[in-house]
């Protein structure tokens, strides 16, 4: 049996050489849990310094060229500014994603809440998030509401879906030609009854009647366990609506730990459900971006293992045999056809990417040379008062 055969390997790197993941700023800054958040040295101390800190994966994986940021956590007075520093850096601004959880009027809800003064603000708040993308670049506006119930009878859901359309039509009328809202579902938490955007489907039903430029987040650690993501990857990019993932992975909850860490299989199934329905082809829109933070390990370490981590089971799903595959779907080889998949992810790539990078004048092992390049030890030395990633703060 070939694993590596010599013309899907050459497709593989040329489909990888396209592939871009985003990086979220606050993975740069200091996290932790509800029960503490842990200081690290060398953290960065504003939105100019985490956007250094991104460049950084970028410049030793060639692989991160956009970040992500999260409005308030990253206000800055001018981001112009901000935008002009990121590509001095070599990297550009990404998604700008809104924040309607941590504000004392949100405690009942934001797009859906009952009253109008509260959806007001809350709508405004995406206008100016709007304003950002202008200023930025940025094409996506974000949306993750913690907007839900955590008993019984609270409040009309019904009522809630409807005044949650009816905002998320306002704020979509707001928006360029260019950019896209892109709307992520949670199952639960903050609210543990009832979540007004809890699955793909609600999501799914409300930007479809927003319009073309509508469509869904698929966050990787949002949903119960033993979920077929997949399935609901493929499902989103049949239906042209898979706007953009937020990868991370997930033990029980909403861990937010490195992708592909827990279960790299998932990842890897997720990887070839994305290449099976054209989510690779950047034609395509399909946004890959880390929602992530890293506690307890070092940060840019963490995000480059991250990524490298996204192309590995990427480039693995690439290599998977689709005529082989096909063959033995059609003739009901149940155990064939399974056998063709995993041939593909029992693949060791690592050898083959750790070349290709050092081909195209990339380090062969990003984390070595970032750790002999002597970047940590600068920030650590020179930068006093990290701030913390936004949670908590
Ligand atoms: C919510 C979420 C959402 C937020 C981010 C910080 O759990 O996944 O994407 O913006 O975490
Ligand atoms: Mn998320
Ligand atoms: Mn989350």
């Amino acid at each position: 049996m070939t694993l590596i055969d010599e013309e899907r390997t050459r497709r593989t790197l040329d489909r990888l050489a396209s592939q871009e993941i985003e990086l979220p700023s606050w993975a740069f800054g200091n996290s932790g849990t509800r029960f503490r958040v842990f200081g690290q040295p060398g953290v960065p101390r504003d939105p100019f310094e985490k956007v250094a800190d991104a460049a950084q994966v970028h410049a030793h994986t060639g692989l991160a060229p956009a970040v992500a940021l999260h409005i308030p956590w990253d206000l800055v007075d001018d981001f112009g500014k901000l935008r002009a520093h990121a590509e001095d850096h070599g990297v550009r601004i990404g998604t700008i994603n809104s924040n309607t959880f941590q504000d004392e009027a949100y405690k009942l809800g934001s797009l859906s809440h009952s009253d109008t003064a509260v959806r007001r603000k809350a709508i405004e708040h995406h206008l100016e998030c709007i304003d950002v993308m202008r200023a930025t670049g940025s094409q996506d506006l974000k949306i993750w509401l913690a907007d839900g119930t955590n008993y019984a009878g609270q409040d009309d859901m019904r009522a809630r879906q409807d005044r949650l359309a009816e905002s998320l039509a306002e704020i979509y009328a707001a928006l360029d030609a260019e950019h896209r809202l892109v709307l992520e579902y949670k199952f639960f938490e903050p609210a543990f009854y009832h979540t007004d955007v809890p699955d793909w489907g609600t999501s799914y039903a409300q930007v479809s009647a927003l319009g073309e430029r509508a469509v869904v987040c698929l966050d990787t650690g949002h949903h119960a366990p033993g979920t077929n993501i997949e399935f609901i990857v493929m499902q989103l990019l049949r239906l042209g609506k898979l706007g953009s993932f937020d990868f991370n992975s997930r033990n029980y909850a909403d861990d937010d730990l490195i992708v592909g860490a827990a279960d790299p299989f998932q990842l890897f199934r997720i990887m070839y459900e994305v290449v099976r329905g054209g989510g690779l082809d950047p034609a395509s829109g399909v946004v890959f971006m880390l929602d992530q933070c890293h506690n307890i390990e070092r940060k840019i370490p963490g995000q480059i293992r991250s990524v490298l981590n996204v192309q590995e089971m990427t480039a693995r799903a690439l290599l998977v045999d689709t005529d082989a595959l096909r063959a033995a779907q059609a003739a009901g080889d149940v155990l064939g056809a399974h056998e063709v998949f995993m041939d593909a992810f029992y693949t060791d790539v690592r050898p083959l990417l750790a070349d290709w990078r050092e081909s195209r004048g990339l380090p062969a092992d990003p984390l070595a040379a970032y750790a002999a390049s002597g970047y940590q030890e600068t920030v650590d030395a020179e930068r006093v008062g990290g701030t913390q990633a936004g949670w908590g703060a």
